[in-house]
């Protein structure tokens, strides 16, 4: 890997840096395709693309039925993993359940309440990257939120993975698909004779999948289009490049288009880190991928004239990881509002979240974290506004809401408040 400076980097290389993109567009009138088939043909168009596309003759699209055995045939080992990474996203998850509130306002009796959505669908990709922790990050929360139903789809095969449907039982949900890519969501979102529609479809996916969540989006909510992995560390002279190095390898592993950053004032740091990414990324067993990613136009290691440079390039990257290995931490952070989720200190390591914190790994990406965070209890959520007004309170407002009202010309507003008070329809 070569070291770049920050200050060098033409329009070209800014753009890839900055504007990367979900890679949607190329398949987006495919997957729209897809999406209308699903929607008019149901079951039928599902196991038809399931052949055509994942060369697997469906049976039973639906296998709610086979996750409890694959809890228990799985491997003491993984699943005691999978319950502790469980407990740890439960705990983290729980403390984020907003209390509904109502407070006075002069005589205003106002107030918020939250009430879970009833149907969500976790789309939980599988073939050759098969993310059982993706199941953990997508159905605990909305579990947690009191989500009734929970359903999850995952691409068919022959056997599932048997690490996945076991995750799927111990997340909670109560109903699987074997469904991958833009069918998927399709079915989510509109139902076939088997799947029950859903009102909001969450998870990460290919561009596929992604591309299809853009294409339903309005008939269903969605959590945000999710791109490829992406991470930024920010690093001063106190990192241990080594570290730097081995955190930007093990999303590189994630695929191709992956992107990965170091970004640090020091010159000697920025030497080391791009000679330590070769040396972790030799022999790993994803080499190949690790190496496409790091060459990539979207990766490498920059040199920045001074920490607050470095500071501005990761808040124009908007990183969807920021790993912070530099002295204050906390300061640096505080400078960087966009970023999915941040990870400070050597000893906390971006893998951690990936599995076990307790914090979510599905994350806005392609600078999306400059509007919106990650997957939480809020995604699967809904609030109303409550108000009671006592009869003063009503008074004390009359004038301004009357006014208001015939400023807009919308004189049966006023009406409606006066009436309160001139008997007209009113308790006087
Ligand atoms: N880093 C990924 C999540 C993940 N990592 C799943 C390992 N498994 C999210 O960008
Ligand atoms: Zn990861």
């Amino acid at each position: 890997m070569n070291v770049r400076s920050v200050d060098a980097l033409g329009p070209d290389d800014r753009a890839a840096l900055f504007d990367r993109d979900a890679g949607v567009e190329a398949v987006r009138e495919d997957a729209r395709e897809i999406v209308d088939r699903v929607r008019t043909e149901g079951n039928v168009a599902l196991r038809a693309l399931s052949r055509e596309i994942d060369g697997v003759e469906v049976g039973n699209i639906d296998v709610t039925d086979q996750v409890e055995r694959a809890h228990e045939e799985i491997d003491d080992d993984v699943r005691r993993a999978i319950a502790d990474a469980a407990e740890n996203i439960r705990a983290f998850h729980e403390r984020q359940r907003p209390e509904d509130w109502t407070e006075d306002f002069e005589g205003r009796e106002l107030g918020r309440r939250f009430r879970p959505l009833e149907t969500v669908g976790v789309y939980a990709p599988g073939g050759t990257a098969s993310y059982p922790s993706s199941v953990l990050m997508g159905v605990i929360p909305a579990v947690v939120a009191g989500v009734e139903h929970v359903a999850v789809a995952t691409p068919p095969a022959e056997e599932l993975d048997p690490v996945t449907l076991a995750a799927i039982h111990e997340a909670g949900a109560d109903a699987v698909y074997q469904v991958g890519g833009a069918q998927a969501v399709a079915a989510l979102a509109y139902g076939t004779e088997t799947i029950n529609a859903v009102q909001k479809v969450v998870g990460p996916g290919n561009q596929w999948v992604t591309a299809a969540k853009a294409e339903v989006r309005g008939d269903v909510e969605i959590d945000f289009l999710a791109g490829p992995s992406e991470v930024l560390v920010l690093a001063d002279e106190t990192a241990d490049p080594s570290l730097v190095a081995a955190d930007l390898v093990a999303q590189a592993e994630h695929g191709e288009t992956s992107s990965v950053v170091a970004v640090t004032d020091d010159e000697a740091t920025a030497e080391a880190v791009a000679a330590a990414v070769d040396d972790h990324a030799s022999g790993r067993e994803r080499e190949e991928t690790i190496r496409a990613a790091l060459d990539g136009d979207a990766s490498g290691v920059f040199l920045a004239r001074s920490m607050s440079e470095a500071v501005l390039f990761a808040e124009e990257y908007a990183p969807e990881h920021l790993s912070i290995q530099a002295d204050d931490a906390d300061a640096l952070l505080d400078r960087v509002p966009s970023a999915g989720s941040a990870f400070l200190g050597p000893y906390s390591p971006v893998a951690a979240g990936d599995y076990a914190t307790g914090t979510n790994h599905v994350l806005p990406t392609n600078g999306k974290a400059k509007v919106t965070g990650g997957l939480s209890v809020d995604t699967f959520l809904r609030s109303t506004t409550v108000q009671r007004l006592s009869r003063d309170a009503l008074g004390d407002l009359r004038e301004t809401v009357t006014t208001l009202a015939d400023a807009e010309g919308l004189e049966a507003h006023a009406h409606s408040v006066d009436a309160r008070f001139d008997g007209e329809g009113g308790d006087e």
